[in-house]
């Protein structure tokens, strides 16, 4: 019979789909010569690799006789009529329907009882992909009469996608759907329709069921993702629910229980199915050429480009969040794009209100898309790791775009002596009043105690005021006094001197004059004066 899915055939010596056959359904959907950006994996019959049971096989649990149909139809000449036995040696397992081979799966006749009628075939595909198409042929028995064809993601919960019955009245009155008439065809991506198109009695021998769950359906041409989620499975089920009978046997069947029925009627009736093919692919989102199976997890894993990463290229790889992800289409690949974090972060996440602001910088140096930096390194900080941290600044030869391995500097500002961390780019600190220095480390001029203390930050610095202010020592204070002078300001005479402000030499003798030496230094004497000499420079103790 002439059936209009050319492009979905299979050769006949291989239950596989061959390449040539997959590059004619790709041609089909994408349309030769357009220009192609998205990568999509090779169509492949997903049945060679699936699981699949049903619930009830000819010869099981007891052998059995069956006749086939064809040898009983009137006015045929029958060739070599015999009815075979299927038993445990010459049974037809589920499996015979993916192996590959003319080998069949048969099921028991409806002489064992009505409930034959209804049997289920189940795939798990052990993953979720993309079914494109199905192709199921009869082997020795017409094809099934009434029957859904479902799919499931969990294996629990099964939605169906097509519906298939004797008659187009069937369709009504069994699953309430108005028929499609003549080949089917499919007004939406979602439709799910019943067709009496594939139920036909004739062939009585090898007729196939061709169904098409992408071509022909108005988002083929550019994947929509409600087409997408329409095709994705995991779980493929074959509900079973009438076998096609000839007429003249339609009325006997249908008042009796087919256990009344005379045998040489009822025996020929069965299901039979000679092959399943699966054809499917895949779901790497338009971002993957091939998915070879994963040693470690036994799946087939998405070989993502594009910059996309996840188990089906669902996302955008590490750094590489300058856009949001979109699914490659045939018009657009939709590549993610790599963040400018100037080399000083590893990763990004697009932010929506950051593109729309315009704040982040692309790697053109464009402010397009919504990239924002993940732990700036190197003491660098913001949107495009583009600023310094507090405390660190860039300097001045280095450009906006920081060179690798050249981040920001500490500014080191000494704390207690700056207004803040931050210094500017030459690394100049900003310093309170009375500290100077690029890093505030020591008093302005006429100021003095400005010693850094690195372990407590705790230092004073207090203005010195009158002649010698501008001469003092910076860190003690101490005016250079002259001879018989003594005293931070030299506002008094000095030990041996007497008379303020004359301060002439005492004449006392040796012992007299070395009253108030200690071992460790000298005590000063008079109000505000309890600092000690230590070496050559002038320190206030902490009560000060
Ligand atoms: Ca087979």
């Amino acid at each position: 019979s002439a059936l209009p899915e050319k492009s979905f055939q299979p050769s006949r010596t291989s239950c596989r789909v061959s390449p040539d056959e997959h590059t004619a359904w790709l041609t089909s959907v994408s349309g030769s010569g357009s220009g192609w950006v998205s990568l999509f994996p090779a169509i492949f019959n997903l049945a060679n690799n699936a699981e699949i049971s049903s619930n009830a096989t000819c010869g099981d649990p007891e052998p059995e006789v069956y006749c086939k149909l064809v040898e009983h139809v009137p006015g045929r000449r029958i060739k070599n009529p015999h009815c075979p036995r299927c038993d445990a040696n010459s049974r037809h397992p589920i499996i015979n329907a993916i192996d590959g081979t003319n080998q069949w799966w048969q099921s028991p006749s409806i002489k064992n009882g009505r409930q034959f009628h209804w049997i289920t075939i189940t795939l798990d595909l052990n993953q979720i992909f993309q079914v494109a198409y199905i192709i199921i042929k009869a082997a020795n028995s017409p094809r099934p009469g009434n029957w859904i064809l479902e799919r499931s993601l969990d294996g629990v919960t099964f939605d169906p996608w097509q519906y298939y019955a004797i008659s187009d009245s069937e369709c009504l009155h069994r699953y309430n759907i108005t028929p499609r008439f003549g080949p089917p065809t499919y007004r939406s991506d979602t439709e799910v329709i019943c067709t009496s198109y594939y139920s036909r009695l004739n062939p009585l021998e090898h007729g196939e069921i061709h169904t098409s769950l992408i071509n022909g359906r108005p988002g083929a041409d550019d994947l929509t993702p409600d087409l997408l989620n329409f095709t994705s499975a995991r779980f493929i089920r074959v509900r079973l629910q009438r076998i096609r009978t000839l007429n003249a046997d339609l009325m006997t069947l249908s008042v009796h229980d087919p256990r009344d029925v005379d045998p040489i009627v009822t025996r020929r009736y069965y299901y039979s199915i000679k092959d399943i093919s699966v054809g499917g692919m895949c779901i790497c989102y338009g971002h993957a050429q091939s998915c070879p199976l994963d040693p470690v997890t036994k799946k087939l894993k998405c070989v993502c480009e594009h910059n996309t990463c996840g188990e089906n290229c669902n996302e955008c790889c590490p750094g590489y969040h300058q856009l949001p992800w979109q699914p490659g289409t045939l018009s657009e690949g939709n590549t993610c794009e790599k963040c400018n974090c100037h080399n000083k972060a590893s990763d990004c996440f697009y932010n929506q209100t950051i593109s729309d602001l315009g704040l982040s910088l692309n790697r053109h140096g464009v402010r397009r898309g919504g990239g924002v930096c993940i732990d700036c390194q190197q003491n660098t900080i913001g949107t495009n790791c583009e600023s310094c941290r507090d405390g660190y600044y860039r300097p001045a030869e280095v450009l906006v775009v920081l060179r690798p391995g050249r981040g920001c500097l500490p500014c080191s500002c000494i704390q207690s002596g700056s207004v803040s961390e931050s210094c500017d780019q030459d690394g100049r600190c900003h310093c309170t009043e009375g500290v100077a220095g690029d890093k505030c480390d020591r008093c302005s001029r006429g100021y003095y105690g400005c010693k850094v203390n690195s372990n407590t930050h705790t230092h004073t610095h207090t203005p010195v005021t009158g002649d010698s202010a501008s001469r003092c020592h910076l860190l003690s204070g101490q005016c250079p006094c002259r001879d018989g002078f003594s005293g931070r300001s030299c506002d008094r005479c000095a030990p041996g001197y007497y008379g303020y402000p004359a301060c002439s030499a005492c004449d006392c003798d040796l012992e007299s004059r070395q009253v108030n030496a200690t071992a460790e230094g000298v005590l000063g004497t008079g109000p505000g004066s309890d600092w000690v000499l230590i070496g050559s420079d002038w320190f206030f103790s902490d009560s000060d």
